[in-house]
């Protein structure tokens, strides 16, 4: 009996894919069919997936063709799985000629003729080409959007509506549109990226909302804790999704050391001390500047906050807001330290763009720690730590692009689905949007 094996991802099984594994299985008497796992996928690159690994697992079953189906979970697995199965042949399309060479030392190895004209991705792009406007000033962040908007399949970045017009340059200067006029940008747009200053969000984001546009906000959505509560509302009635956009939340290492918490590795969670700092100078005499510019609260809070609400919630008993502000008129903190008394534990944020300090998160808990060095907002590894330095697991999760893509990934697929991937949930996103209202209404804020 002559064994073949091929390997893929077959997302949104198509006639190409079809075609290969046909000709796969007449090339023996028995072919076996890898399915690569979504994590497998994302980390050699393949972050558009649309289907899950069970989805895809019954498409491949469903063409009769395969008589056995197997995952693919990690780089290397070809050999193990071909030395396990007995393979005489592998074969693979021809866009990945002389790529499994190497796989000759094994077993014959034959690529087929990959099929003309279509591809998952090309399904992806014509079904959910999403248009999305910017809005904001902030040349380095927006044009960083703009170049892992290209990692992901079906959206399009239409225009800007900008007040830093002058100050564009490069990807930012080249867009289809370059306008200070926000409805002149919503008409050209089914969704919006906002990211302007903390102050003007809401307004932003009603106006687009209104205009039935999708929304990705950059965190905090709002300054004011009921203006907040009527933006989603606002994007429930009007049938529109409103992504809170904080990257932090769809990096993979980061939501896999959630779960590992969450699952009771480290024993009860005790306390959660999140720092995040990034020392930037600002001068005070300059208006301009101060109006533009993120206080600490609102540029790091929303991240240093995620793990805290996360993990413990948001039905804290006590919360303190100690602040270093370097412009009252602006509220402008230049550090702030949150404390939350939770009824069987405690957590802590730090923040600041004034002031330097590590920037790790510690999560405490009765039978060991998590340990996340700096930057931990945006790590592709952590540690599981106990008493015994010996007992101690490391994790380490590929994170391409400080995870902004997948943020997008994400908010596309919302949209496709016609709702908020909950990545973070109303109540976390209502609760930063208190925080950020106790501190700029100065409400129980100690200052130092
Ligand atoms: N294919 C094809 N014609 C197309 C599209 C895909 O012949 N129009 C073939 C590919 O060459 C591959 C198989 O169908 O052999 C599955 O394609 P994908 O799902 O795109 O997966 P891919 O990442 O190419 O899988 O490690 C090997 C890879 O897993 C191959």
């Amino acid at each position: 009996m002559v064994k073949v094996i091929t390997y893929g991802t077959f997302d949104l099984l198509h006639y190409g894919h079809i075609k290969l594994l046909e000709r796969a299985k007449a090339l023996g008497d028995h072919l076996i069919v890898g399915v690569t796992a979504d994590d497998f996928d994302k980390k050699r690159g393949k972050i558009n997936v649309q289907q899950t690994l069970m989805e895809r697992i019954e498409a491949v079953r469903k063409t009769g063709l395969a008589d056995e189906i197997i995952v693919e979970e990690y780089e290397g697995q070809k050999i193990d799985d071909i030395k396990h199965y007995g393979i005489d042949i592998f074969t693979v399309g021809s866009d990945w000629t002389g790529k499994f060479d190497y796989l000759n030392e094994y077993c014959k190895v034959i690529y087929l003729e990959r099929t003309k004209g279509v591809s998952s991705s090309d399904i992806r792009t014509v079904r959910n080409e999403l248009k999305i406007g910017l809005i904001g000033e902030s040349v380095v962040v927006l044009s960083k959007f703009v170049s892992e908007c290209a990692f992901v399949n079906g959206i399009k970045v239409a225009g800007i509506c900008t007040r830093n017009k002058e100050n564009l340059s490069g990807v930012l200067s080249a867009l289809p549109l370059v306008t200070t006029d926000l409805t002149s940008l919503l008409s050209q747009v089914d969704a919006v990226y906002v990211v302007s200053h903390p102050s003007m969000h809401y307004e932003h984001v009603k106006q687009a909302l209104e205009a039935g546009k999708h929304v990705l906000c950059e965190s905090p959505i709002t300054l004011n804790a009921a203006q907040c509560e009527e933006l989603f509302a606002l994007a429930q009635e009007k049938d529109c999704v409103l992504s809170e956009g904080i990257k932090t939340a769809y990096s993979t290492a980061y939501n896999r050391m959630i779960l590992l918490a969450k699952g009771g590795k480290i024993g009860d969670i005790v306390s959660v001390d999140a720092t995040c700092t990034s020392l930037r100078g600002i001068d005070y005499s300059d208006q301009a500047q101060l109006e533009q510019t993120w206080n600490s609260l609102s540029a790091w809070g929303p991240t240093a906050l995620l793990p805290v609400f996360q993990l413990l919630g948001t039905d804290y008993k006590e919360k303190q807001i100690v602040s270093r502000v370097g412009n009252e008129q602006y509220r402008y903190d230049e550090f702030t330290k949150v404390t939350f008394l939770y009824p069987h534990a405690v957590a802590s944020i730090k923040v600041g763009k004034g002031v330097k300090s590590e920037g790790e998160l510690i999560i405490s808990g009765t039978k060991g720690y998590i340990y996340v060095q700096a930057p931990w907002w945006k790590t592709d590894y952590f540690e599981i730590r106990f008493e015994n330095p010996e007992d101690t697991k490391r994790y380490f999760y590929q994170l391409d692009g400080e995870g902004i893509r997948y943020e997008i990934v994400a908010f596309v697929k919302g949209v496709e689905q016609k709702r908020t991937i909950p990545s973070i949930s109303l109540k976390v996103s209502l609760e930063i949007s208190k925080i950020m209202d106790d501190y700029h209404g100065n409400k129980t804020v100690v200052n130092i």
